[in-house]
């Protein structure tokens, strides 16, 4: 196949992983902006090389001519979460997606393989919207938790330096890493909520900063430079205190300040 045709095959692969990259991080944003907590942490995406298309093509007795309806992940997608919980939440959101077909799904954190090897797959159908119409395409995406994703990225590189003649005390010790990342999900899920309420404090505590910055901006238009002066000055001190309770009081009463400028612009554009 020449390099040409290689490239009209990967094109709609490529506008998948673009489309699907995106919407998996707009999920996040929606949580996020929401205030909640979101089961993804973060998404990557890629277009499967054509040496690794070739490689596994030949691993399997694949005709060139077959690699699109055979090789389920030429597009991968990899969703990370923190917590073990989330991955099978994350699989509920997939499979409640009227844009997404759910094909194959395997799970190899229920059947961990003998590699020690843990993620759960799912092969799925996307409709791409090309010039010449709608395209179905195939994507494999894989969801894990940071520390699954931590033992397959050094595993796979492992596999990569041995190919298939991993020395057995390296094949040992990976075994004996992937049964520590089994303990250390587990513990994680199990201080889970105490982790979740740190960080969305964390996250609403951002947030209202950023309101209280946006609000002082704001009124360097309109107030005038002692008062300015003093806001910042309460602003600063109330930070100090470090109390999400005392910088909520401190935001409501900015905005009844801004609110009353407001009011009196619209009140001065009547006059
Ligand atoms: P790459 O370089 O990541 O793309 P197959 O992929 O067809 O050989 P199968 O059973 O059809 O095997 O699919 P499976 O088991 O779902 O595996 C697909 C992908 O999962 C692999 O793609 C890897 O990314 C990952 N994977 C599966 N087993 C292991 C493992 O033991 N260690 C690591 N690190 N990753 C694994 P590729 O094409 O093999 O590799």
């Amino acid at each position: 196949m020449d390099i040409k045709l290689w490239r009209e095959i990967l094109h709609p692969y490529e506008m998948a992983v673009d489309e699907l990259t995106l919407k998996f991080n707009n999920i996040i944003k929606e949580y996020r902006t929401l205030g909640e907590y979101s089961p993804i942490e973060m998404v990557d995406g890629r277009v499967k090389k054509i040496s690794s298309i070739l490689e596994k093509c030949q691993k399997k007795g694949i005709l060139l001519e077959e690699v699109c309806e055979k090789v389920d992940d030429i597009a991968g997608i990899r969703i990370i979460c923190q917590f073990v919980e989330d991955i099978y939440k994350v699989v509920e959101l997939i499979n409640s997606r009227t844009d997404i077909r759910v094909v194959e799904r395997k799970d190899y954190i229920t059947n961990m393989k003998a590699s020690g090897y843990r993620s759960y797959h799912m092969v799925i159908e996307y409709t791409i919207q090309t010039m010449k119409g709608p395209n179905v395409v195939k994507a494999e995406i894989q969801i894990r938790t940071l520390a699954m994703n931590f033992w397959a990225t050094i595993e796979h590189s492992l596999q990569y330096k041995y190919r298939r003649n991993m020395p057995p005390h390296i094949r040992e010790r990976l075994s004996a890493a992937s049964a520590a990342i089994i303990n250390l999900d587990a513990e994680m899920s199990r201080i889970r909520d105490e982790i979740m309420d740190s960080q969305n404090s964390f996250r609403i505590k951002a947030n209202i900063i950023t309101e209280i910055l946006n609000l002082i901006q704001n009124l360097y238009k309109v107030a005038n430079k002692r008062e300015i002066i003093k806001i910042q000055d309460e602003f600063y001190r109330v930070y100090s205190h470090d109390d999400i309770i005392e910088l909520e009081h401190f935001l409501t009463e900015l905005d009844v300040l801004a609110e009353g400028y407001r009011a009196q612009g619209i009140e001065d554009q009547l006059i």
